[in-house]
């Protein structure tokens, strides 16, 4: 075997090592507290309850919950999964329907009925039959994406509302938004190819190793690019 092709299958065996040690990033799990949570009621328009233990959401009189949560440390990793968890405190058939809300300018001690943002009209997730004392998630995979600011309206079509723990109420179990990031594979792979082939003038592809001398390719194994 060629010294040089050697070289390039110690290389090849380290790249594996490499994807070895960053893939133990995949799993990593970001928990967020809101930064905001509260609640709006139709037939008490002008009132706020953001320092309310609970948030309630109710189809008669209608009940919006309003959450906001500040998401930071993605950078360029991808979330694979990110999903809401709520303690709920008060049962009902309908846990809630889950819709973003562009506005993030509310005020947990300000906003009112009559001064909600409104959400938008895609529904991100839904929420069964809720009972007491049991945590519920809403995959949110779709919205959160990176870093930033997200808004959420929680609204209900029964008229037996549901009530979930808000960060002012029992320490614990206040809501939370858990990200799971994706592994930066295709980060570390094009970091470890331009080190390799900068060092062994080598190109290594996912399905492909050559072996170059004077810029021409010496040695082939795998497949094409
Ligand atoms: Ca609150």
């Amino acid at each position: 075997m060629p010294r040089s092709l050697t070289i390039a299958l110690i290389a090849f065996s380290a790249l594996g090592a490499l994807f070895a040690d960053t893939s133990s990033a995949a799993g990593d799990t970001l928990t967020f507290g809101p930064v905001a949570d509260t609640f709006v009621r139709s037939d008490r328009p002008t009132k706020n309850l953001g320092s309310a233990t609970s948030f309630a959401v109710d189809g008669d009189p209608v009940k919006h919950a309003l959450l906001r949560f500040s998401v930071s440390g993605i950078g360029t990793n991808t979330v694979a999964s990110a999903k809401l968890r709520l303690y709920n405190v008060d049962k009902s058939p309908v846990g809630g329907n889950v819709y973003g809300v562009v506005d993030d300018s509310w005020g947990e001690t300000t906003v009112t009925w009559n001064t909600a943002p409104a959400a938008d009209p895609t529904l991100l997730a839904s929420l069964g039959a809720v009972a007491p004392n049991t945590w519920y998630e809403a995959d949110l995979t779709s919205l959160v994406t990176g870093d930033g600011t997200y808004s959420l309206q929680i609204a209900s079509t029964s008229s037996n509302g549901a009530a979930y723990t808000s960060k002012e109420g029992a320490a614990g179990f206040g809501p939370q938004l858990v990200l799971v990031l994706a592994a930066p594979e295709g980060l570390a792979r094009s970091t470890f190819e331009r080190a390799v082939a900068r060092r062994l003038d080598i190109d290594i592809g996912p399905l492909r190793l050559e072996v170059r001398r004077a810029g021409r390719v010496a040695e082939q194994m795998g497949g094409r690019r």
